[in-house]
């Protein structure tokens, strides 16, 4: 105990020195400017320095980071910088500016920043130690802000305009905005919090009205057959612009702020709402522990190969649900991507490789860390924290603050700093090495905003609602799961290693890991196999029956012969016969889009080229495709069986048990003669199984002598021995089922969240 307080303390210190060195920085080189610009030592202010797009929009000349900072100065305990902050503010910051700013940025950073402030304040001034002058004025801006927000509102739809002069609003001629189309899903759903809020606390319901109408169009909105929304959408008409669905980039608070509404107004509506956009995030877009966009129409389909690092809240947001396990699964692989690049970048494959190298400086990993150790209580969590400390500290700290990481790949820096780095950053840092009660406030009386702005969850009992509106049909009330927030006592009383069976899965996540080739096993040509990125529920080590791919048609004639990986999924070729086939590359190669030449893979064997997308997500749309097995072929350059270790394809963490088509894998080298081999062929029949029942070779076969139930398909046109060619046909072939977690079903114990 006295070890953990020494180490909490050690780490706080070492947060409150990185913050002071980060605030220090900004109101000495900065303000009253928007941003701090580490590396040239001076404030970003919009219009003197090279317009840089949208990100620009978040600069309003309203001393952005200073108010955002405000409340994350009252967690932090510096009550001091916090009142002579809330004065600044007060005397230095105007509205009343001729400038065209984000709706959503200005919104979550400068509204949430003044309530949470205007919160603190009253709480501290209620304590009566210090404040005592405060009359509300962050309150009265923040509701002249919520004002001048509001022109956004005015379209046909209710879905919000994206930008807003502040000082013009959007229809005036003088706005220089108003011609926009469309807006990102998060933009238009994630106003609700800041909107109720200020509607409760000044007594105005204009704002809850207008935020719960945008709210009310996306959900209307919704692709009714998956249950997703798009990433974009026309403020207009609510056509999707862009349909491609997940938990990150363009939607991410969207989802957040459906569950928090619940949580903040008590208001099963939006519950109802979340947990039928959850149960869809499940089936399509999880795919522990990948979270990966699909089509919303078609949401069997990926759309693309790589996750971007927003969609690193979505593991605390499984918290607040109560869905450890994927939380779990999904923070330990980005755990894994930030040991390998240091930081998270922008955007990275599912094969864990940099697609977009920036890193800004994002909280999401911290904020996800900071809820799973609160949920769990596993000191893991706490090495998670110490390691963010540290490469901060080491690849991002300058002079003048922190510097965003231009690309992870090379360590170079850029010269932002923004406004979340104290806003959020700062706050899941200092909470995670912070016992309750060294806080200065209760924390678990407020919910954070996605900024990390701090609202008190009383604000539906002790504010009346402006209106109700829950004419939708609720859930069954003893569905009590669909109504619940997870008790940390509750799940995992003193069972920290309860995330730690689940997180084992994932440790060489980002590295294939290396057969160990026992010698007593190794004559019966079984290998010891860890496991690489597609794994799922599967011990460390396992016995793994190595495959061979044997080329059968003329001139090969039994004699050419692959090593090839097997899968957990598909036919097991170990218990079951498969027949000759015919080979056929995949259009495309990759098999991770629809596949384009299925009349011609119908009845073949399917080869397809590692990466892109899982390789269960392969196996299906290949099967559906009328293939009759596949082989995958590495996508890297060079490797071959002889000198790189085996590993086992594992299914996707869904059932994988409507995958019955045989499976196998090959090294590049392997694959690039058999695809050379077909090239200079055309006709390549080849037979899956497993070594130790390679054709022709003087083994005991015995087995394959016996025709099987649904043989069928004798081999007239190898020369090897004829006694062995009794094959079956296989088709419907049962898989091994999948072995599925009870982890679930643990946290299905709760507490009712209660007001
Ligand atoms: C923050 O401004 C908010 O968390 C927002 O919802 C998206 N992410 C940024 C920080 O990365």
């Amino acid at each position: 105990m006295l070890h953990i307080l020494i180490y909490f303390i050690f780490f706080r210190d070492q947060i409150l020195e990185m913050f002071d060195h980060a605030y220090n920085s900004y109101m000495d080189y900065a303000y009253p400017a928007d941003e701090l610009m580490p590396l040239s030592c001076r404030g970003r202010v919009r219009g003197l320095e090279p317009n840089r797009g949208d990100i620009d929009d978040s600069l309003g000349k309203f001393s952005l980071t200073l108010i955002d900072t405000l409340d994350t100065l009252v967690l932090l305990n510096k009550l001091d910088e916090f009142e002579e902050a809330v004065k600044k503010t007060v005397r230095d910051v105007r509205f009343d500016n001729d400038i065209v700013v984000s709706v959503f940025e200005t919104n979550i950073r400068v509204l949430g920043g003044l309530l949470g402030a205007h919160v603190m304040a009253d709480v501290l001034k209620q304590r009566g130690e210090r404040m005592q002058w405060y009359r509300d004025e962050l309150l009265h801006m923040a509701k002249e802000l919520g004002f001048r927000l509001l022109p956004a509102f005015n379209t046909t739809s209710g879905l919000p305009y994206p930008r807003v002069n502040l000082r013009y609003g959007v229809v005036n001629p003088l706005s220089r905005t108003g011609t926009e189309s469309d807006t990102c899903t998060a933009c238009a759903g994630t106003m609700i919090l800041e909107f109720a809020a200020l509607s409760r606390l000044s007594g105005d319901p204009i704002f809850e009205e207008n935020a719960r109408k945008a709210m009310d169009v996306l959900w209307e909105k919704r692709q009714r057959g998956s249950d997703l929304v798009g990433t974009v959408i026309n403020i207009h008409n609510g056509d999707w612009v862009r349909r491609d669905s997940g938990v990150g980039a363009g939607i991410d608070s969207y989802y957040e702020y459906l569950m928090k509404a619940y949580i903040l107004l008590g208001d099963k509506v939006y519950l109802n709402r979340f947990n039928t956009h959850y149960s869809a995030i499940m089936k399509y877009i999880s795919q522990p522990p990948l979270l990966l966009n699909v089509h919303m129409h078609n949401p069997t389909v990926n759309v693309r190969s790589w996750m971007d690092s927003l969609l690193a809240f979505f593991p605390g947001l499984q918290v607040l649900r109560g869905d450890l396990k994927p939380a779990i699964e999904t923070h330990e692989m980005l755990y894994q991507v930030t040991k390998q690049h240091n930081f998270l970048p922008e955007a990275f494959t599912t094969e864990f490789r940099v697609h977009w190298g920036q890193h800004p400086l994002r909280p999401e990993f911290a904020e996800s860390t900071y809820f799973l150790y609160k949920a769990t209580g596993d000191p893991y969590y706490l090495k998670v924290g110490q390691s963010i400390v540290e490469k901060l500290n080491t690849h991002a700290r300058v002079p003048c603050g922190f510097a965003a990481v231009q690309d992870v790949r090379t360590g170079t820096h850029e010269d932002r700093m923004d406004s979340f780095f104290l806003a959020e950053m700062f706050k899941y840092l200092y909470l995670l090495f912070s016992e309750k009660s060294q806080l200065p406030i209760n924390i678990d009386d407020y919910i954070f905003t996605t900024e990390a702005h701090l609202l008190p969850v009383s604000l539906s009992t002790t504010q009346p609602p402006c209106h109700t509106n829950n004419t939708e049909p609720q859930a069954h009330e003893d569905d009590l799961f669909s109504y619940s927030c997870p008790s940390a006592q509750t799940l995992f009383p003193n069972n920290p290693t309860f995330a730690k069976t689940i997180r084992d899965s994932y440790k060489y996540l980002t590295g294939v890991g290396r057969a160990q080739q026992a010698s007593s096993d190794s004559q019966k040509g079984v290998y010891k196999l860890k496991l690489v990125a597609e794994v799922s529920h599967t011990p460390e080590h396992e016995e793994v029956v190595p495959l061979i791919v044997q080329l059968i048609s003329p001139p090969f004639l039994g004699q050419t012969v692959f090593t090839a990986g097997p899968a957990k999924f598909g036919t097991d070729l170990t218990k079951q016969q498969h027949g000759v086939s015919s080979i056929m590359k995949s259009v495309p190669y990759t098999a991770c889009g629809p596949i384009e030449n299925a009349v011609e893979l119908q009845g073949h064997i399917a080869l397809a080229l590692r990466g892109d997308c899982m390789f269960a997500a392969k196996a299906r749309r290949l099967q559906e495709a009328g293939a009759t097995g596949v082989i995958f072929i590495d996508h890297r350059e060079g490797s071959s069986s002889a000198d790189t270790p085996l590993f086992q394809m594992v299914g996707d963490g869904e059932p994988t048990d409507d995958i019955t088509v045989p499976l196998a894998f090959l090294f590049s080298k392997e694959g690039a003669t058999l695809t050379a081999a077909l090239e200079e062929h055309h006709n390549v029949d080849v037979l899956l199984l497993p070594k130790e029942k390679q054709l022709g070779k003087e083994t005991n076969n015995e087995a394959w002598d016996q025709p099987s139930e649904n043989a069928g398909c004798a081999m007239e046109n190898v020369s090897t021995k004829p006694r062995l060619y009794h094959l079956s046909s296989s088709r419907g072939i049962t898989s091994p089922p999948l072995v599925k977690g009870v982890l679930s079903c643990i946290v299905g114990t709760i507490l009712i969240c209660t007001k």
